[in-house]
């Protein structure tokens, strides 16, 4: 069924056409591009790049020692470390459709539809999906679009008379697009072409907006992100995500940095997460952070142990390099790190821990329409970074929901515990989440996340003397084996966080008449086509790699296709 449908995409990947270039390995260059452009941009997020450089560095050479035979090169490092996904808002449904066909040349399909505008007190006018690939995704763009009819009508009327009189996707761009859908590809120079059109038109900041007024009007009413989409003429991106092998290590890491935390703090920070990390960092751990290993090449490393005089050292290693002159953060304008990881606790390795520096205030000149130039600020671009963790089932994601309630909760009672004390703030934090075991293995024997299971050797040589069909028993016994599925969307709460952090503003509740009530297939009228429901995908992957297990250890006749 489903390996059926991965195998055909992957085939059809590989056999596209001679004359057109590889949509993943364009997807591959936009996001590269996208990167450095906004690294000359915003010369904390280039810095922040490196800092995670440092810190996965650390983490490999911790995982080395731990696991001797583990080796990442400099290439893959660099490859794990180019994941990125980014963050564009967009004003009226034309361009929006026109951008879900510019992600389609590059195989990037909707994933999820995410309704902001009902997220409690962080509720936003804007509704959303994520583009990426279908398979083994590296890149994502979480793509929002506002949603005028939040407003109350003459607040509807500025704001869509405004927009209409943009154009941000250019003629030749749209001509690129419907070329790729025409012929079912691009060739290179095409190819080269349409990410330029990505990288210095679309998705390119420029500083210069418009009407300065209903920028005023839309703040003060609460819709910062109104403002920000409606007044600037790109789908500017507001910010680029990278990934990293350990979030606590690059939090504190940062925070040293950028001058907002001592370095006996730092020390104190870094030996207790690499000292956690030596206890997570199992076979299961490897094979959701490193693309570049497989169940065979894991069991062939022998592990060993990390003495706390290896740990001090590392640390030192660390702190010595971060003291190195590019690393003085605190040099550069910022507004500071936020103060709590989003997500589920640094225990719980579900879901996305993402946390992020703040957003910087920038110049911009506003252009009016009576010919009057104004020159103020804007505060959108943020530098965020997350950790990825295996995708829930929705018992699973239930679940984490409920204990995430608890835990802001707990959180809000007691703000300033975080700086007060840590470790106690770290405490309070975890234990709503008790109720989620903290490996793999328990928490696929509780439903609450999806794996890929397949026969091993000594399950093959045994077929026709396994005399059980539980899959987490054959697992025990050795007979399958299994990777945790990773999560590769988006958290609308945690999401709806991150907006709310960075406009520095919590949600506005409509001012229509009537709130409307946005659906799925509303959007997908507006896109033009279907949104891919992960969950499903996620469920039919486990289902059928169980089912595939089976057949490989003769305990069913026949999988039928
Ligand atoms: C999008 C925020 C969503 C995430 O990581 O959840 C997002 C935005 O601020 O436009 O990127
Ligand atoms: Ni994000």
């Amino acid at each position: 069924m489903l390996a059926h449908t991965l195998r055909n995409e992957k085939e059809s990947m590989t056999a596209h056409d001679a004359r057109f270039a590889d949509p993943v390995e364009m997807q591959n260059t936009l996001f590269g591009e996208l990167s450095s452009m906004f690294a000359k941009e915003v010369p904390m997020y280039d810095r922040s790049l490196a800092v995670n450089h440092v810190c996965n560095t650390t983490v490999c050479d911790l995982v080395a020692r731990l696991h001797v035979g583990f080796a990442i090169s400099p290439q893959q490092l660099n490859q794990t470390s180019g994941e990125r996904h980014g963050a564009i808002r967009i004003g009226r449904p034309d361009e929006y459709r026109w951008i879900a066909r510019y992600f389609a040349a590059f195989a990037m399909q909707p994933h999820n539809f995410y309704d902001m505008t009902s997220v409690g007190a962080k509720s936003k006018p804007v509704i959303a999906t994520a583009f990426r690939s279908m398979v083994k995704p590296e890149h994502r763009m979480f793509t929002s679009l506002l949603v005028t009819d939040y407003f109350d009508a003459a607040t509807r009327a500025r704001v869509e008379a405004l927009l209409s009189t943009r154009e941000v996707i250019s003629a030749s761009a749209k001509n690129l697009i419907e070329k790729n859908e025409r012929q079912g590809g691009l060739n290179a120079n095409d190819f080269n072409a349409l990410v330029r059109e990505g990288v210095d038109r679309i998705f390119k900041w420029t500083g210069q907006a418009r009407d300065h007024a209903l920028y005023n009007d839309l703040c003060d009413a609460g819709f910062k992100i109104a403002a920000d989409i409606a007044c600037f003429d790109s789908h500017c991106l507001n910010h680029l995500t990278p990934n990293t092998f350990c979030m606590d290590l690059y939090t504190a890491s940062m925070k040293f940095c950028m001058s907002e935390m001592q370095e006996g703090e730092l020390r104190a920070r870094a030996t207790t997460t690499l000292t956690r990390l030596c206890a997570a960092a199992d076979h299961d751990w490897l094979l959701l952070h490193f693309r570049h290993l497989d169940h065979a090449r894991i069991q062939s490393f022998t592990n060993a142990t990390v003495s706390p005089i290896d740990i001090a050292r590392l640390v030192d290693t660390l702190v010595t390099t971060l003291q190195l002159p590019q690393f003085a953060l605190g040099n550069l304008k910022h507004a500071g790190f936020k103060e709590f990881t989003e997500g589920p606790s640094q225990d719980t390795p579900i879901l996305l821990r993402q946390d992020a520096y703040k957003a910087l205030t920038e110049p911009v000149q506003f252009h009016n329409s009576n010919g009057s130039v104004v020159h103020s600020t804007h505060t959108a671009r943020f530098g965020e970074i997350e950790e990825r963790g295996y995708a829930t089932t929705p018992v699973g994601r239930d679940l984490y929901d409920r204990c995430l309630d608890q835990a802001d909760a707990a959180r809000d009672a007691d703000p300033s515990l975080a700086k007060r004390d840590f470790e106690a703030f770290e405490a309070l934090y975890a234990k709503p989440f008790a109720p989620f075991p903290k490996t793999l293995s328990a928490l696929l024997q509780q439903g609450l996340v999806y794996g890929h299971y397949s026969a091993t050797a000594k399950g093959i040589a045994a077929r026709g003397s396994i005399h059980t069909r539980d899959i987490h028993q054959l697992v025990r016994l050795g007979f399958a084996q299994v990777k945790g599925l990773r999560y590769e969307d988006f958290l609308p709460v945690s999401a709806a966080g991150i907006f709310a952090s960075n406009l520095n503003q919590m949600g506005a509740k409509s001012t229509a008449a009537v709130k409307p009530v946005y659906t799925r297939a509303m959007f997908e009228k507006i896109l033009g086509k279907p949104v891919i429901d992960s969950d499903a995908q996620y469920r039919a992957e486990h289902e059928a790699s169980i089912a595939e297990t089976f057949a490989q250890l003769g305990l069913i006749e026949q999988v039928t296709a």
